[in-house]
């Protein structure tokens, strides 16, 4: 087994892998910025290098510089987390040429996967349904005007070089297509530096379910069943679950031979996810793209098979077998995942950076919390904004609702802003606690949420109009009025309080 491994990554998934190679009494190795001095990565690691300034430009992103850290540390491999480089098939290439193992898969499985249009090509080669449109990029906007047609409104237009939904628009007729055409493309290629996009046909209020894939170097591959990932803010996942709650042992199965297919179509080794739309009504699913790394949500997935998928990814890329077979998985739990930003969701989600006057994590039965932050940290503003993952497990999913809203509760974070009040809201939404979840799950929760407080406010004005129509008659009317005039003043000036701490 390895002896020393490098971890190209910060925050809470470096602290993640340094955990995994500890259990295996593997050494680490950290790198870090100049903002990231006093980080929790780089206490928890055996050994610690300054690699750059703080700009990810000149530090995390910097190949050469984790590559040459690498060979001065004498670390025989290198685990990118997610994000940064772990997605960089050229980096995968240089850290080959250096005999240095990279923790992931093939930069040719990457490169294959890395371009959507390519991606949707191979899910067709392996007969994986995908969502009907093209697999070419559009030539002109005539060309455009003609696919969509036959396609049939409505319609997705996506950048062919991009992900993570920039450069897509969604389409509902003719008369949107021209401005829809050029602010993709011209969005394409600020993003990508490439203007292509391509149609598909748009799948309306789809849920996002991936699924969680591990093969090895001995041709095994394995599906570790599904994650539900709709709960979406601008194509940012802030809720992940497992299972699904339309989950049913023929859609996973489904799912999962699919996603195995994709796999083995590029010769993959390691973890990786395949996305997909699924129908809410029909329970359709469409193959979307393949993400070739580690992913954030990770944990949910663990917590319900009891596999530790980091721990997995360091043998398998040390050569050995998968310790598991596919009659071996069991999916036994119910898990939740939010994920903690330093943002505010008063003010539009800004990031809220600054240090962490307090911090205390829940605890107790049915809760992780995979962290990189301690109390007295600061959070940096050069990089993204999310300090943790709570995740709960519970035996059903009512169970791991309940877990969610005590650690929500539970969890304390002083001197920044953080998501933490949001998920408290989401937490006792109905139609959260049902499983109602799809891609327009934020949206409309927005709008339940204002909907209520228009509710209170109409009846509060109701009441207060009874009591002045009736003035000097029923006492109780005028108690009552009094009341929710003073709780609105109460209200103002507690507000005005908060806002000047
Ligand atoms: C779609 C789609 C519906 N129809 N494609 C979002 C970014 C990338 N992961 C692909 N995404 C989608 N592709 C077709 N043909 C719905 C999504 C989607 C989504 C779209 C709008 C707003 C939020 C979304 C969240 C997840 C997926």
């Amino acid at each position: 087994m390895f002896k020393k491994i490098l971890i190209a990554n910060r925050g809470e998934i470096a602290c993640r892998v340094i955990r995994a190679c500890r259990d295996m009494n593997i050494k680490t190795v950290a790198v870090y910025s100049e903002a990231d001095l006093d980080a929790l990565h780089v206490r928890m690691a055996d050994e610690a290098y300054l690699i750059g300034a703080p700009p990810s430009s000149e530090s995390y992103l910097c190949g050469e510089k984790v590559i040459a850290t690498a060979k001065k540390s004498g670390a025989e491999a290198i685990h990118p987390g997610y994000g940064f480089l772990s997605e960089n098939a050229e980096f995968v290439r240089q850290v080959a040429r250096e005999n240095i193992v990279f923790i992931g898969p093939s930069p040719t499985a990457m490169d294959a996967m890395g371009g959507k249009i390519s991606a949707r090509k191979i899910a067709i080669e392996a007969n994986v349904p995908v969502v009907p449109g093209t697999t070419e990029p559009l030539e002109t906007y005539e060309e455009a005007q003609r696919i969509a047609v036959e396609v049939g409104y409505p319609i997705m237009l996506k950048a062919a070089a991009g992900g993570g939904g920039k450069g897509m628009r969604f389409v509902a007729g003719a008369e949107d297509l021209r401005s829809a055409y050029d602010n993709s493309k011209s969005e394409a290629l600020a993003s990508f530096s490439n203007d292509e996009v391509y149609i598909e046909k748009a799948v309306v209020r789809p849920r996002h379910i991936e699924i969680q894939i591990f093969a090895d170097k001995h041709g095994n591959y394995v599906h570790l069943g599904e994650r539900e990932c709709s709960i979406q803010r601008r194509h940012q996942k802030v809720i992940e679950e497992c299972p699904s709650p339309i989950n049913s042992a023929e859609l996973r199965a489904a799912m999962g031979m699919s996603a195995i297919k994709v796999a083995q179509a590029v010769d993959y080794v390691g973890a990786g996810t395949v996305e997909f739309l699924v129908s809410d009504e029909t329970r359709e699913f469409y193959f979307l793209e393949m993400n070739t790394r580690l992913q954030v949500e990770h944990p949910v997935t663990e917590l319900v098979t009891g596999i530790d998928l980091v721990r997995e990814q360091i043998r398998v890329a040390f050569g050995e077998k998968l310790s598991f077979t596919q009659d071996d998985i069991e999916w036994k739990n119910h898990a939740i995942e939010c994920r903690v930003y330093a943002e505010d969701p008063e003010n539009n989600f800004l990031p809220s950076p600054g240090k962490i006057t307090r911090l205390r994590v829940p605890q107790g039965n049915g809760v992780r919390d995979d962290g990189g932050v301690y109390e007295g940290a600061e959070v940096s503003i050069y990089y993204d904004p999310m300090i943790s993952k709570l995740a709960v497990f519970g035996k059903t999913r009512a169970e791991a609702i309940d877990r969610l809203r005590r650690a929500l509760w539970e969890y304390e974070v002083g001197g920044i802003k953080t998501t933490l009040p949001f998920f408290r809201e989401i937490v006792e939404d109905e139609e959260f606690i049902a499983g109602n979840l799809d891609t327009g799950f934020i949206m409309s929760f927005n709008e339940r949420k204002k909907k209520r407080e228009v509710d209170e406010t109409t009846r509060d004005l109701a009441i207060i109009a009874a009591a002045l129509a009736n003035s000097g008659k029923q006492k109780t009317v005028v108690n009552a009025a009094e009341q929710t005039a003073s709780r609105w003043a109460i209200a103002g000036r507690t507000a005005a309080h908060l806002n000047r701490l």
